[in-house]
């Protein structure tokens, strides 16, 4: 039997770094479609931001096997609309996962194949426990970066088609100073 090293690494809990781990940047322009104002989208386009970072320490894609990662999610608003992750299913669909809030202020949506969605606001130290079969996508509804870890099956994958095309049931907005979790005029 050949045994895999364990491994233990010190999350930055400023920046939400992993040491040695990939780094993934998904900037404004990898996000096209994904926001309800275009023209905000447009506009701030020209700027390009980046909107989230993730550092992930992932192992092969095998049964049994977790992966886990950072994301630092950045401060930001298109339009009214607070900026977040694409937000996906798990290719197998059945996989769960756990997120680990760190520092700054945000939450989660999620939703069921059939459109039903929920809101969890997150802070540090706010565990997220997202069910099987959920799509995931988290919001940054702070002015400092919101930084959490996830821990997921290595198996699990990413399925971001039918969010990428429809989004989620509820956006998450700022209207008169105030968070809100509203229908999404789209869905
Ligand atoms: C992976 C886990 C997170 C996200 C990350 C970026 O299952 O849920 O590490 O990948 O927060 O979000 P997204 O939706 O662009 O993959
Ligand atoms: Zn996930």
């Amino acid at each position: 039997m050949e045994y895999k090293n364990p491994i233990g690494v010190n999350i930055d809990l400023e920046t939400g770094v992993i040491p040695g781990a990939k780094k993934l940047v998904r900037r404004l322009s990898s996000l096209k479609g994904y926001f309800l104002d275009e023209e905000a989208y447009n506009e701030l386009l020209k700027d390009d931001p980046v909107v989230y970072e993730v550092y992930a320490v992932e192992q092969d894609e095998k049964d049994g096997d977790l992966n886990f990662a950072t994301t630092v999610l950045y401060p930001g608003k298109v339009g009214k609309e607070f900026f977040f992750t694409k937000g996906h299913f798990h290719s197998k669909a059945d996989r769960a996962e756990i997120y680990y809030g760190i520092k700054g202020k945000g939450g989660m949506l999620l939703q069921t194949p059939e459109g039903k969605a929920e809101w969890i606001p997150m802070g540090p130290g706010t565990v997220v426990y997202v069910p099987p079969y959920w799509a995931h996508r988290t919001v940054n509804t702070g002015d400092e970066p919101f930084i959490f870890l996830a821990v997921y099956p290595a198996d699990a994958g990413h399925d971001y088609g039918s969010i990428a095309e429809k989004g989620f049931s509820k956006i998450v907005i700022e209207e008169n100073g105030e968070v809100k979790v509203v229908d999404n005029p789209r869905w």
